[in-house]
This record gives C-alpha cells, structure tokens and sequence, in this order.
C-alpha cells in the first residue's frame, strides 16, 4: 500500500520544509508526526520524522545550554567503568564519604551548603577506576534552583546514586525531589563494605587476562555481567575478533578449570582467561 498521508499532511510538510528557524522546523514535525498515517507503509516516514524531531531537539537543548553557560559550568566527563553519583541533604556526610571513599580533598565542615559545585573523586577497587561525585546539597525546590537543572542532569547519567540523610524527613524531601531522575540507587547506612557494595549494585564484573605462558595482567577488565569473550573485544584491541583462535578460562563461569571456550563464553567475576591469537 503506498503512503497516502492526506492534505494535512501535506500542508505541514510544506510548513517544515519553508520553515527557517529550529524552532518552527520543530513545529512542523510534530505536526508532521500527528497527521502521518500509522500503518505499516508508512513505518519508514514515520521513523525519519521521529529521527528528525529528536535531531532538532537535541540542538535546540545544546544552543540553550550554551546560551545559559550551564554546559560549562558543570558538565563532567565520565571516567572509569562506572560513575557513582553522591545525592544528599546538607550536613550529611557526603564530603566525608567521598574522601573515605576516593583520593578526592574536598571540604569538610558543620556549617550548611559547605559544597557548592560537584566533587570528583576517584575510587580504587582492585584496580578497576570508579568515578565518584559529590552533588552540592538537595533542598525543596531543588530542579528550580540556579544549578538546579545542571546538577539534577549529572544524577540522571549516574550509574548508581547513594543517598545520604539525617533522619527520615530528610529522605522523603530526597525521594520528593528527585524523582524525575533517579535510577538505580542505594541508601546510605554505616556499614562496613559498603565498597563491595557499590560494586555488587553497578552490577559490574572483573576479569583478568593473561597470554599463555604468561602472568596473570594487573589491572583486570571491568565487563558488565552477562558480558562473554566477544565483548572482551573491545576493551582490548580493535582486531581482537578477527585475530581470537581461542581461550582457556579459570573461575566460576566453567566447571572444568583451564578449560577451551569460543567467543560467545559468558564470563564470571574473577575469571582469568587465557587468549590463544592466530
Ligand atoms: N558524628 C558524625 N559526624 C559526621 C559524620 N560524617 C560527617 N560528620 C560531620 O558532619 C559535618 C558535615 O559533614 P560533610 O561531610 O561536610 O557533610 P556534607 O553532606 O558534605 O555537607 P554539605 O556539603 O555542607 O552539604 C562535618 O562536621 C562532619 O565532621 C559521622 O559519620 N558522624
Ligand atoms: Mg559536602
């Protein structure tokens, strides 16, 4: 069935394509996307429009970013294997926490609002880099405050959040707050592990390599849990696939310790596996 998109239609493509600024071209495709017929012929049009909208929306957000100079001021490079974001209410130990945690300094005092910009910090689990951050304080009204929006947008790209309050009236303004932007999150209690805690929660795991004949390689790999050989790949060498014969692994992803597997062999935490290359 060929796409018949009707009048309508056709007078808001007409619209798009005259239309000179972003904002209007927008407008358009959103009209565009209201009036395209939704069956199957038209499944391409209507990805294309879909593609299109969000094109123009993400240019639209950056010229806003930049126009407000939030980009710079805030915006943090994500580094390591995962990034673990500090959320709390004032005078709640997160400064503390970050410096127990990570070879960050930052400030530590009984006054409210000590830590005004966010705090990195990097932690060390054997040898695998977590980027820490520390999240100036969360009060009412939090996303309508000056740095509001910025800093609710380095919670949203958290991998994992930890939450810290001082008693219970605190943690429902934070679960109030943030609702919009929180993902995966734990609650901070003073117990010892919390490190493995982390780890356990990024649901990450840690893999050790070797070349035969060889030592076990420090630092190990950190893979995402389910992650096989195959996806080893990339963390290592860009010919990896293409050049890969086989590997021995060692560890709780095989019964038979040392044994051969193939690409697709869904890897464990703590294995060690041994690359036999073409
Ligand atoms: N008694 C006690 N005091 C703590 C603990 N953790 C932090 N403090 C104290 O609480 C105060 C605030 O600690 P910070 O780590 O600066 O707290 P914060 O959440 O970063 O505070 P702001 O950045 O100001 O929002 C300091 O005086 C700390 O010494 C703790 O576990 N027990
Ligand atoms: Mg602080």
């Amino acid at each position: 069935m060929p796409v018949n998109p009707g009048i309508h239609y056709q007078k808001a493509e007409e619209e798009y394509r005259e239309a000179v600024t972003i904002q209007d071209k927008l407008k358009a495709l959103k009209k565009m996307m209201a009036l395209v017929p939704k069956h199957k012929s038209s499944e391409n049009l209507q990805r294309e429009i879909k593609e299109r909208i969000s094109r123009y929306t993400k240019i639209l957000q950056k010229e806003k970013q930049q126009k407000k100079g939030k980009k710079s001021k805030f915006s943090i490079k994500k580094e390591g294997a995962a990034t673990v974001v500090i959320v709390g209410t004032t005078n709640s130990g997160k400064s503390t926490l970050l410096s127990k945690l990570t070879n960050a300094r930052p400030e530590i005092a009984d006054y409210p609002f000590t830590t005004k910009k966010p705090e990195i910090g990097t932690m060390d689990y054997e040898g695998i880099k977590i980027q820490i951050v520390e999240i100036p304080a969360i009060f009412e009204h939090f996303e309508a405050s000056q740095d509001g929006l910025a800093l609710m947008s380095i919670i949203r790209l958290a991998d994992l959040v930890i939450l810290m309050f001082n008693n219970e009236e605190e943690k429902r303004l934070l679960r109030k707050e943030l609702e919009e932007v929180l993902g995966e999150y734990i609650e901070f209690e003073k117990v010892k592990g919390l490190k493995d805690l982390i780890w356990r929660r990024l649901r990450l795991i840690k893999v050790y390599t070797k070349v035969p004949g060889g030592k076990k390689q420090f630092p190990p790999l950190a893979l995402k849990k389910g992650d096989c050989i195959k996806d080893m790949a990339e963390h290592i060498h860009k010919d990896f696939i293409k050049k890969f014969h086989f590997a021995r692994v060692w560890g709780k992803s095989v019964k038979h310790q040392g044994i051969r597997v193939n690409l697709d062999h869904v890897l464990e935490d703590n294995d060690l596996v041994e690359l036999h290359m073409k």
